[in-house]
């Protein structure tokens, strides 16, 4: 098991003061030490914005790719290799915004990986428009009069789509947020943890009073049954706010399960010394 001081790095983030993205910075790095992942067999893979400088801060590998494609990066490294332990962490913009597509059908997909959204219902990188996480009527500088469109509601997409762990964690609920991640790093399948996060520079209205007034832990709820789930990710939002573990699904097979080429060992260690594309060069020379 890796020690915190063994997967902090020497760069320090360049986040504002009191942003969420330090407290789910340190969750996770407890739950990547509490599950036991060995650094060196570990991915994190991200896309673009505040949110996505995460994997230069934790020192696993890691991959900061184009905006809204850290998963494809990260499904690129899982079938290469799916002995590693692979990560995507984005934010809300990332996720479901511009990699929206890339978000549902990798859901369904159900590839052995975990998802951390930094879900502060803003575009922070890019100075403060509206995300599609944002409030009806929220006001940004890219929607002066209110947004009109609802929001999307991640938890229910992440069902819908096909996520067999689904969570909500609340940034600074720490060590509840550690103990979802820790779940959904030992699921085999897609889990996905939508972490509810204060931009505290552009977000007025979402703020961690705000939040603090509203979480409360789900309890008695089962989360095997996937309809109890979308209900409560459908019907508590506003003056109540659940957080924990909505879904989880356990002997759905993985996509991995299913490639019989990786069965035996990795791709990685396949043998290709045999394999010639001299030819297919020379084709499209
Ligand atoms: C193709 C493309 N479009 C737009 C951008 C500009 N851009 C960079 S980050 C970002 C939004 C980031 O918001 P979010 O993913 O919610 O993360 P946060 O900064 O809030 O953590 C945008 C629009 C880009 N880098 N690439
Ligand atoms: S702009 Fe918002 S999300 Fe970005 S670092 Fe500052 S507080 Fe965090």
């Amino acid at each position: 098991m890796a020690s915190i001081a063994e997967l902090t790095p020497k760069e320090t983030p360049t986040w504002c003061p009191g942003c969420g993205d330090f407290t789910i910075l340190s969750s996770l790095k407890n739950a990547i030490a509490e599950a036991g992942l060995k650094p060196e067999e570990t991915v994190i893979a991200s896309g673009i914005g505040c949110g996505s400088k995460a994997p230069h801060y934790v020192k696993t590998y890691g991959f900061e790719s184009l905006h809204g494609r850290g998963i494809p990066a990260a499904t690129g490294a899982k079938l290469a290799n799916h002995k590693l332990n692979v990560l995507v962490v984005a934010g809300d913009g990332d996720t479901y915004g511009i990699g929206c597509n890339h978000f549902m059908h990798t859901m369904r997909r159900n590839l052995n990986m975990t998802f951390v959204i930094q879900d502060n219902a803003i575009y922070g990188l890019t100075k403060g428009q509206t995300s599609p996480t944002s409030q009806q009527g929220f006001k940004s500088n890219s929607t002066p009069t209110g947004v009109l469109e609802e929001p999307v509601n991640p938890v229910r997409w992440a069902i819908i789509a096909g996520a067999t762990y689904v969570a909500r964690g609340y940034a600074m609920d720490i060590n509840h947020l550690k103990e979802l991640i820790v779940g959904a790093l030992k699921h085999n399948g897609m889990s996905v943890v939508d972490v509810l996060q204060p931009c505290v520079t552009y977000n007025k209205v979402n703020t961690a009073p705000w939040y603090n007034e509203r979480v409360y832990h789900i309890k008695d709820h089962n989360v095997k049954d996937k309809e109890a789930a979308m209900k409560l990710a459908d019907n508590e939002w506003g003056d109540k706010i659940p957080i924990g573990l909505f879904y989880h699904e356990k002997d759905k097979p993985t996509y991995e399960e299913g490639i019989p080429q990786i069965a035996k060992q990795p791709l990685k260690d396949h043998d290709i010394s045999n394999v010639d594309i001299s030819k297919l060069l020379l084709k499209y020379k």
